[in-house]
């Protein structure tokens, strides 16, 4: 088994600090998206989609998507549950989780990956000739900003996103946010709550994996 990786990236991110709360090691492949490594031969033929991460099982099962990765290992290593024990525990942190990526997670992306000089002409991930749109910056730094001061009254009464519990959920926010700094998305002021949240976070070991 092995997952390529890229050290730099946030979605690979998402999976290292996932199998770090788990305690679990994998062999990784270092993919270079700076060297845009993702559009050789060798990368495309583990996945066309170009991204990572990619874990590829011993048996040659192939599986892209951080989340999909993420419930591989929730399923086998069910300890720490990340993901939710019971059905209703389950279904909020998928809603949690749902909500970062797509309101937080997506948003940050759409920033920086508009703004950074590094990815003109490759606005979206794993493509190229895909022109940035400028307008999209303030758009996502605002849908951002939104998320977080969505979510300040939900970290007001609760530790995590999802409730009593670090999940997979406080793991994408966390790492939306670390990564909307590129794009001068930062906590705003009046959330404190997320601030608190953010911190403990941080300070957990397994955030620089
Ligand atoms: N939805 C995918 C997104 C993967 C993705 O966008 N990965 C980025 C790194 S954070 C990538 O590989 N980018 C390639 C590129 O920039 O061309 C997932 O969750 O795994």
């Amino acid at each position: 088994m092995k997952l390529y990786d890229f050290a730099l990236a946030p979605n690979p991110k998402r999976v290292r600090v996932f199998l770090a709360e788990k305690g679990i090691s994998l062999p990784t492949v270092q993919v270079n998206l700076r060297e845009l490594e993702q559009f050789e031969d060798s990368f495309q033929q583990v996945s066309t989609f170009g991204t990572v991460p990619v874990l590829v099982l011993d048996d040659g099962t192939t599986i892209g998507e951080s989340v999909a990765i993420c419930r591989y290992f929730e399923r086998l290593h069910p300890e720490p549950a990340l993901m939710g024990t019971d059905a209703k525990d389950m279904a909020i942190v998928e809603m949690w989780n749902r909500r970062a990526e797509i309101q937080c997670f997506s948003a940050c992306g759409e920033a920086v990956r508009n703004s950074a000089p590094m990815f003109a002409g490759r606005a979206l991930a794993g493509e190229r000739g895909v022109d940035q749109i400028p307008a999209l910056i303030d758009r996502g730094r605002a849908t951002a900003r939104r998320f977080m001061a969505r979510i300040d009254t939900q970290l007001a009464d609760n530790p995590f996103l999802a409730g009593a519990n670090f999940t997979i959920a406080d793991i994408t926010a966390f790492i939306a946010i670390e990564f909307g700094a590129r794009a001068e998305i930062s906590i705003p002021d009046g959330c404190a709550n997320v601030a608190r949240w953010f911190d403990s976070v941080a300070s957990r070991a397994s955030a620089s994996a």
